[in-house]
């Protein structure tokens, strides 16, 4: 077969494979195969010094020929391949605007949470501080220090959970009110601290019992305090939170920490007064604790009780949450139930 014939029999050959050629690698494969520096075409065209030299100019512009053809077709069929490829990709990350969009599921606060924040509210309003105490605390603190010495009966009223170390869950954020006299300042101004956080008790769980609840801890001190601005502000937080449909009543109590002590009740939301299994026949729910600071624990943080006084309270959240939104079972707001929690969204 002479030289001529094998290039247009290499021509078709060609062709055919650039046909059946179904992706760009395979094409790069038949352009080194057929055009590359030992590839067939260019043997060809490197032996043409060979051919007699009449033939020769004939058979080297048709190999010529060929070679650009062979180019021409693999660069159409590779630009081809990846517009088709292109558009594949395309047709696959399309995005149907048209569809429905996908719910999001937005958290908010837990109802104590709300609380707390609307309680703080009130009193940054008033001017108090508000700081942060620690849920792991030494005894001195949760008791020494509130004039709650070792053996007194009242640590009994609250067993706690007792740390290997030695410390304990705090019973009550009254614990931080001897860190908060400690660290103030007394030649900047009066002392106004609020300290909310979770406490502990080895309390029986009930429907306004829990053993893992929240208090929110007021401490004012200063010269002339009296048992009217407690009573005074008492008032103004209870009817700011719950308006002046539900009754307040004071009543004296017993703290060793405060003298006099008082408790503080608020009509029970669930029969308004008449007496029910939640407020245990009384008509009134306890919403806090509270007194006029004792001398002992002044004079045991260091500060003269003959030159200052002050006041404290200690209230509970979670029992304002229920008085608030009418919730019979201070359970509920442990057992983090979705559908009751979301009935505060
Ligand atoms: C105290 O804890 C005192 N530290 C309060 C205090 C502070 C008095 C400053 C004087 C001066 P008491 O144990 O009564 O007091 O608790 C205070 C409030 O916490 C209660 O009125 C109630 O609202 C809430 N509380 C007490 N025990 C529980 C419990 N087991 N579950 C839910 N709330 C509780």
């Amino acid at each position: 077969m002479d030289l001529l014939e094998q290039l247009k029999k290499l021509e078709k050959q060609i062709e055919k494979e650039i046909n059946e050629a179904q992706d760009v690698q395979r094409l790069n494969e038949i352009r080194i195969t057929y055009l590359g520096k030992k590839g067939e075409i260019t043997h060809i065209l490197r032996g043409l010094k060979d051919v007699s030299l009449e033939e020769r100019p004939k058979i080297g512009s048709y190999a010529n020929q060929v070679r650009d053809k062979v180019s021409n077709l693999i660069s159409d069929k590779t630009n081809t391949i990846k517009k088709s490829d292109l558009n594949k990709k395309l047709l696959k990350e399309t995005i149907d605007v048209t569809l429905p969009g996908r719910p999001f599921h937005n958290g908010h606060l837990h109802v104590i949470q709300k609380i707390i924040d609307e309680i703080e509210e009130i009193f940054l309003g008033l001017g108090y501080d508000i700081v942060d105490g620690y849920e792991v605390e030494d005894e001195k603190h949760n008791f020494t220090l509130l004039n709650i010495p070792k053996d007194h009966p009242a640590r009994d009223m609250q067993d706690t959970f007792y740390l290997e170390n030695g410390y304990l869950l705090r019973t009550q954020t009254s614990a931080n009110q001897s860190r908060d006299l400690e660290n103030h300042d007394f030649n900047k101004g009066p002392l106004k601290m609020l300290t909310p956080g979770k406490v502990y008790r080895r309390d029986t769980d009930d429907a306004t019992h829990s053993h893992q609840f929240h208090q929110i801890e007021g401490l004012v001190v200063d010269h002339n305090i009296t048992m009217s601005d407690l009573k005074g502000t008492l008032t103004i937080v209870t009817h700011a939170l719950f308006g002046n449909d539900l009754s307040v009543r004071f009543r004296p109590s017993y703290f060793p920490f405060t003298e006099p002590s008082i408790e503080v009740d608020v009509t029970c939301f669930n029969c308004h007064g008449k007496g029910c299994s939640i407020c245990k026949n009384t008509g009134w729910i306890e919403t806090l604790g509270a007194g006029m600071v004792h001398p002992n624990v002044l004079e045991m943080s260091g500060i003269d009780s003959n030159i200052y006084q002050g006041f404290a309270f200690g209230l509970g959240p979670d029992r304002f949450a229920m008085l608030k939104y009418g919730i019979n079972d201070i359970r509920t707001l442990y057992t983090n139930d979705i559908r009751f929690l979301n009935q505060f969204n």
